[in-house]
């Protein structure tokens, strides 16, 4: 009797509580998003989450790659605390640590994580995972099972990753609530789209960023990166002309039918290519216009797929159960700057894109521009389960902020603190700290560009003006670096505390 009545709680319990569904992406930015103000292409599935829920205008990372973001995304926890501060040598994460599937799990929830994983360990804590092995292919790409088995299956990872996830919520235990992470690797480099899509942009000519053609001025760490499409983007690996030579290991990876297809449509790059090489004006414009074709058409596939997964989520009647986000790692220079890649604190790749669905809850089209940072995406989660939040946790559930409580926006985060690690490699990134308010960011870049900025970004969004140097701005700095010490302290971050002081 006794073991009736658990059940039946039990039960009663998995219908009344959202299912958790996230989907998370690779290098995918908001300049790229319609939702968030992209105008040249569109993205139906994301704006649909956004139309449907609610659009975060001020969702920022901690630390702007890819594994040290994921392992964020797992704890709620900033690098030194959960010690994953790279993707280099300080790249191991443990396993062993507070996480939130395992959070969930103790809820009563089902976990999954499918697809992208990118950590050093394999994954623990969730009752089912099947990962691609580090960054993964795109094409015919292999993934890794629960037992330890590498296996390759023929098509293209954004639609296998997704089948994969589709047919695990077929198969699995209706009598729990479910938290599941579909990781898709688009759109990491080297942006090679679904065969279909290539071309598909092909005769949109796309507006380059007004600050293109940066020279740095004032600023020693920009002007000091590896990351230009002028001098660093590589015309064959990167832009895949002349094909498929350059490719050759991605090319390998083909059947007979997916060469034809790949090597017929950079024939014909690689002939646009011979024509401009040796005009380097018409050089330069030429590649960005092929980095944002490849980029967007990849990213079409990942949009498609987020389609894919809400009209299964209608079919199966689970949306209305179910809670949905997109998100990505963190964003990325669309030629900002002249760059591609991510890593600084400027805005394009500290931000990153976070649409939530939550029916009954968001009323639709809701936008919140409160700051929220990766950090906080545990807890929310958490929240969201009725499962209890530890105290290493560091972030805070962003559902006040949802639940339009005015008290819980007032008092919300007015400042968040930033730092970044790897160094020199792959993109001679300077480290930095820094803290940004809602209309303020200062930065200390360490060695070997030991060097401070502040920017207006009410006055300058594009942060092209270093006004560190302006006399009118000491008191100013004089606050914000208090600020930015004690944040760092308040994080546990003694090291990031002292680097405040040295010159
Ligand atoms: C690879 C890329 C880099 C990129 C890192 C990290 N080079 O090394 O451009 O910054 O991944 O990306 S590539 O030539 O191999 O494409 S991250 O998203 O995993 O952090
Ligand atoms: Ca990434």
């Amino acid at each position: 009797m006794i073991g009736l009545l658990l059940l039946v709680t039990h039960t009663s319990q998995a219908q009344t509580r959202k299912n958790i569904l996230v989907i998370f992406s690779d290098d995918h930015t908001r300049q790229a998003i319609s939702a968030y103000g992209q105008k040249q292409i569109t993205t139906p599935g994301i704006d649909r989450i956004a139309r449907e829920g609610a659009l975060f205008t001020n969702a920022l990372v901690t630390n702007s790659i890819c594994a040290p973001s994921r392992a964020t995304f797992l704890t709620g926890k900033y690098s030194h605390q959960n010690g994953l501060y790279d993707n280099g040598p300080r790249r191991f994460f443990d396993g062993q640590q507070q996480q939130v599937q395992k959070g969930l799990s103790d809820a009563g929830y089902q976990t999954a994580w499918i697809g992208k994983w990118h950590l050093e360990s394999l994954p623990q804590g969730f009752d089912y995972w099947q990962i691609l092995p580090g960054q993964g292919h795109y094409y015919n790409p292999a993934f890794i099972n629960m037992q330890n088995d590498t296996l390759t299956y023929p098509g293209y990872a954004t639609d296998i990753t997704t089948d994969f996830s589709t047919r695990w919520l077929d198969q699995r235990d209706t009598t729990k609530p479910f938290f599941l992470v579909i990781g898709q690797k688009a759109t990491h480099r080297e942006w090679l789209p679904d065969l279909p899509d290539l071309g598909v942009y092909d005769s949109i000519d796309f507006e380059m960023p007004a600050n293109f053609y940066d020279r740095y001025e004032d600023r020693l760490a920009a002007a000091d990166q590896d990351m230009t499409i002028d001098k660093t983007m590589r015309i064959g690996w990167d832009l895949k002309a002349p094909a498929p030579y350059a490719s050759a290991a991605v090319y390998r990876r083909l059947n007979p039918t997916q060469k034809a297809a790949f090597k017929g449509y950079y024939d014909g790059i690689t002939r646009e290519y011979e024509r401009i090489k040796d005009d380097s004006a018409a050089l330069l414009r030429w590649k960005f216009q092929r980095y944002m074709k490849d980029y967007l058409s990849t990213a079409r596939s990942l949009d498609r797929n987020v389609g894919r997964v809400l009209d299964y989520l209608d079919s199966t009647g689970l949306a209305e159960n179910t809670v949905v986000i997109y998100t990505s790692d963190q964003g990325f220079y669309l030629g900002e700057h002249g760059w591609f890649d991510k890593r600084f604190m400027y805005e394009e790749s500290l931000s990153t894109p976070f649409v939530m669905r939550y029916p009954g809850v968001i009323k639709p089209g809701t936008v919140v521009d409160e700051m929220i940072v990766n950090i906080d995406f545990n807890p929310t989660l958490r929240e969201i389960a009725g499962a209890p939040i530890p105290g290493d946790v560091q972030g805070k559930s962003i559902l006040p902020l949802i639940q339009k409580a005015k008290s819980a926006k007032t008092n919300w985060r007015k400042s968040m603190y930033y730092r970044y690690y790897e160094y020199p490699e792959p993109h001679r990134v300077a480290p930095h700290i820094g803290i940004r308010t809602n209309r303020y960011k200062l930065i200390r870049f360490a060695a070997p560009v030991v060097s401070w900025e502040l920017y207006d970004l009410k006055k300058d969004p594009t942060e092209m003006k270093n006004i560190y140097k302006d006399p009118k701005q000491a008191s100013r700095i004089a606050q914000l670096k208090k600020e930015l010490k004690q944040l760092a302290l308040d994080y546990g971050d003694t090291d990031g505390a002292a680097m405040v002081e040295m010159e």
